[in-house]
């Protein structure tokens, strides 16, 4: 579960009709690779000869559109295997279904985590980091590729007082990880004597007055270090404003999830604003022979693929649809246009991280079905030593083998297994936003941060590496 599109489309809420399930608009080029690198997963998977040799892994993309109402759809019809939200997960396809990965946001995961959870039902997800998904009691068949925000959070707060910034300003998206986030991270630098100059809260949606509200507090306050916690796709709207309004001068602290977000830096005229800015990425990894597999999808294959290629060459690939649709683009495209060429995040593989996160989280659930299909009986895990049945197997069942997974991932050779809290070690880059000589921003990695080292030696920064806003060397005051 992908959210493949940004929301929902307008969803109208009167009731002289038949409510029906809204469509979803804003095409997510990053979340696009996301899904065709679980594609690319199970492919590379279903071809090898010693991972789940005689099992082939099967999958439904649902696309959550950054929407919890949407999760929820999805995940009673996965379960169905119908349009009827009347849960039957035995029958439906024939094949047993494995595990949900997905489903997004936190805010998504834990919407659907609740209802899997009912069944005993595995998920994993590649990007919901909220540390609420701890809890094993609520969500007991949750489990995660992608650390929990507590490290990032005490990540932030040890950022903040390495560099002695005593007055910040903090900005939270309006969703369980930025409202998380930030709170972890306030209460960590408060108990330090660090002051909250603003707090503010992104609105979810179109909402002009909103934006200004936070585009005023960032320019009055007197604060000039600004923690945000949000994805990229709540965050543009206020970039977008502070742009028009050319506001300045500020070093800005970015969570994960925009920290290598090309919406953002890439954005024209960002620089002289964003340059400077620090912030936490997951670790990048190299996936050889993904590019080429991005490269190689076929527009015909899927109605995403179709909305993805008529997106990205903006035109129309069906002759008669244009005819007919009068909001349909205008130049046609003939499905032969080339993506290689095409400047796009979709096919930028030089910034892996939760992508990273998305392969590690299909090969959890292969390994786990490759341990379950080769169990011997006799020496099982289940009651007098059974096994289960790869054709014929209970959620619980896979959720043991899941929980007690290790494998050494391919190509990176990274060694892969849960911790007791089914949750994964807090690494991150420490990134710094610089302005090249060609005056686009690039990503420079300044330190690390290891959450299994002792607090002393948890995060180590090169100062003299990091360039601020405005080209300086020197670090900003924010007293
Ligand atoms: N956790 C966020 C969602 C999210 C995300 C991202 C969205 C993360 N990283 C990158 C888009 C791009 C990290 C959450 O809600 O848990």
């Amino acid at each position: 579960m992908f959210s493949v599109h940004k929301s929902l489309a307008s969803a109208d809420s009167n009731t002289t009709s038949e409510p029906i399930s809204s469509g979803c608009e804003g095409f997510n080029f990053r979340v696009f690779r996301w899904t065709q690198t679980m594609l690319f997963a199970i492919n590379e998977i279903n071809g090898r000869t010693d991972l789940l040799p005689d099992t082939d892994l099967g999958y439904v993309i649902y696309d959550s559109c950054f929407t919890i109402s949407k999760a929820v759809e999805g995940t009673l019809t996965y379960l169905t295997g119908q349009d009827e939200a009347v849960p039957n997960y035995r029958c439906g396809s024939g094949a047993p279904l494995a595990a949900l990965v997905g489903a997004g946001g936190s805010d998504l995961s834990i919407a659907t985590a609740r209802i899997l959870g009912l069944y005993y039902f595995p998920q994993v997800s590649y990007s919901s980091s909220c540390s609420v998904l701890e809890s094993q009691f609520q969500f007991p068949t949750f489990l995660r590729t992608i650390p929990s925000d507590a490290h990032q959070s005490s990540a932030m707060a040890r950022l903040v007082l390495h560099f002695g910034w005593t007055w910040v300003g903090t900005i939270a998206s309006d969703d369980d990880y930025g409202k998380n986030g930030i709170k972890e991270f306030k209460e960590q630098v408060e108990e330090a004597g660090v002051c909250i100059s603003f707090s503010e809260t992104l609105p979810k949606g179109s909402s002009p007055e909103n934006i200004q509200k936070i585009v005023r507090a960032v320019v009055e306050s007197t604060a000039k270090i600004i923690v945000v916690f949000s994805s990229d796709v709540d965050l543009s709207p206020l970039l977008d404003e502070l742009l028009r309004q050319n506001v300045t001068n500020r070093t800005w602290i970015a969570s994960e999830a925009w920290v290598t977000a090309a919406t953002v830096s890439r954005h024209p005229g960002v620089q002289q604003m964003l340059g400077g800015t620090l912030g936490f990425g997951l670790r990048r990894a190299d996936i050889p022979n993904l590019q080429s597999h991005l490269l190689s999808i076929d527009p015909y294959d899927h109605p995403l693929t179709e909305e993805f290629w008529e997106t990205a060459f903006n035109c129309t690939l069906d002759y008669g649809r244009a005819l007919r649709n009068a909001k349909a683009r205008a130049g046609l495209c003939s499905g032969r246009e080339s993506l290689q060429h095409l400047n796009n995040t979709y096919t930028d593989v030089s910034q892996l991280r939760i992508t990273y996160s998305v392969y590690k989280a299909v090969y959890t659930v292969a390994h786990a079905l490759h341990n379950l299909e080769h169990c011997e009986l006799g020496k099982g895990p289940f009651e007098n030593g059974t096994c289960a049945d790869i054709n014929n197997f209970e959620p619980w069942q896979l959720m043991y083998y899941l929980k007690n997974v290790q494998f050494l991932v391919p190509h990176t050779g990274e060694r892969f297994e849960f911790r007791e809290d089914r949750d994964v070690d807090g690494l991150y880059e420490i990134i710094n936003w610089q302005t090249t000589p060609e005056g686009e921003l690039s990503y420079v990695q300044v330190g690390f941060y290891n959450s299994t080292e002792p607090a002393e030696s948890r995060m180590t920064i090169n100062n003299t590496s990091i360039i601020w806003n405005s080209d300086i060397f020197e670090v900003p005051r924010s007293v």
